[in-house]
C-alpha cells in the first residue's frame, strides 16, 4: 500500500497526519465488521437494530453517527462498538471510493499495533437485486461475482490498461453465514449462487423497459438468461464484483473478507419491473436486516 504523510479521506471527511496522535482516526481501531448497503435509511435502521441487540456497556457505548461523513455528504456511517454500518450508494464506482477510504481509515487506525492489524475485518453487503429463477422475497448469498459477459474476475481500466482481479467471495465467511442461517432459520429462504455485477440497471441487466430501444431481442435475452442460470447465476446487481475483488487483493495490509447477501425484488425470468408494493419490499428489507443483525450479534460474541 502507498500512503502519503497526510491523507484526507475526502468522501468520509476524516484526516490522518503522520506523526500526530490522530485521536479521531484511532476511534476506529476496534472495528471488525463493516455492514454495507445502498440506502442511507437502511443503514441507519440497521445501526439502531444493532444498538438495541448488542450488549450496551460490554460491547458498545451507544450508536455514534460519524458526523464528518454526514457533512461530507456522500455516505452515512454509524459506529456501534466494533461494527460500522455504512451506506454506499449505487454501483461499483460509488462503492469503490468508499472501500478505498474505509480500508485506509482502518489501516491508519490500527497500524500502531501488530495485533490490531492482524485482526480479520469482515465486509458484509446487504442489498437488493434482480433474481434469476428465484422467487422475489428470497435471499441470495453470492459465491462469486461475474462480469456481464459471464467471465469471472472484475475487469476494469486503470489508466489505459485493462486489469482483472479475482472476484470469488471468501468461502469460510460464506460457510459461517450459511451455518448460522441453518440454525436460526431467517424469515426469508437463503440460496447460494453466482452474481452478475452489471454497470447499469436497464440495458446492462437485459431490461426492455429503459428509455432507449434495447440492442438485443427477446430471444437473445432468453438465451442469455438460460445460459447464465445453467452456469449457476442466481442474481444481478451492481456492486458484488467490486467488493469481492477489493477483499481478494494479496497486497492488502489488512486481512479482509467479504460476503454479499441480497434480497430479490423481481425474478428476471418473469419480468423487468419491480411491481411489489413498497410495504412488501420494506418488510423484505427489514427481514434481511434482522437476519444480518442476529448474525453480527452472534459473530461479535465469538471474536
Ligand atoms: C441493487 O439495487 C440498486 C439498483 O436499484 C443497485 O445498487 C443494486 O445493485
Amino acid at each position: 500500500m502507498e500512503f502519503n504523510k497526510r491523507d484526507f479521506l475526502y468522501h468520509l471527511g476524516l484526516e490522518w497526519i503522520e506523526g500526530k496522535t490522530n485521536a479521531r482516526i484511532r476511534d476506529f481501531s476496534d472495528v471488525r465488521y463493516i455492514l454495507l448497503g445502498g440506502k442511507p435509511r437502511r443503514m441507519k435502521n440497521l445501526a439502531r437494530n444493532l444498538e438495541a441487540n448488542l450488549e450496551l456497556g460490554q460491547i458498545h457505548s451507544g450508536i455514534q453517527e460519524v458526523e464528518e461523513a454526514t457533512k461530507a455528504g456522500r455516505y452515512v456511517m454509524y459506529k456501534i462498538g466494533p461494527v460500522l454500518s455504512v451506506s454506499h450508494g449505487m454501483g461499483r464506482p460509488s462503492l469503490s471510493i468508499l472501500l478505498e477510504e474505509l480500508a485506509k481509515l482502518l489501516f491508519y487506525a490500527k497500524k500502531h499495533s501488530k495485533d490490531l492489524l492482524a485482526q480479520p475485518v469482515y465486509f458484509l453487503r446487504l442489498g437488493t437485486c434482480g433474481s434469476l429463477g428465484v422467487k422475489p422475497g428470497n435471499l441470495i448469498l453470492s459465491t462469486e461475482a461475474l462480469m456481464p459477459d459471464l467471465n469471472t474476475g472484475l475487469t476494469k481500466y486503470e489508466l489505459d490498461q485493462k486489469v482483472s482481479y479475482p472476484s470469488t467471495f471468501c468461502p469460510n465467511f460464506l460457510q459461517e453465514i450459511l451455518n448460522f442461517s441453518k440454525k436460526n432459520k431467517p424469515l426469508l429462504p437463503v440460496h447460494k449462487g453466482k452474481t452478475i455485477t452489471a454497470d447499469d440497471f436497464y440495458q446492462g441487466q437485459g431490461r426492455f423497459d429503459g428509455y432507449f430501444k434495447s440492442s438485443y431481442s427477446e430471444s437473445e435475452r432468453q438465451t442469455f438468461f438460460e445460459k447464465a442460470y445453467k452456469l449457476g447465476v442466481r442474481n444481478f446487481e451492481m456492486e458484488a464484483a467490486e467488493l469481492a475483488s477489493f477483499c481478494n487483493r494479496p497486497d492488502s495490509p489488512l486481512s479482509l473478507s467479504a460476503a454479499t447477501l441480497c434480497v430479490g425484488l423481481v425474478d428476471r425470468m418473469q419480468g423487468d419491473q419491480v411491481t411489489n408494493s413498497l410495504s412488501e419490499i420494506n418488510s423484505w428489507e427489514q427481514s434481511l436486516l434482522k437476519f444480518a443483525s442476529q448474525y453480527i450479534c452472534d459473530a461479535i460474541k465469538r471474536i
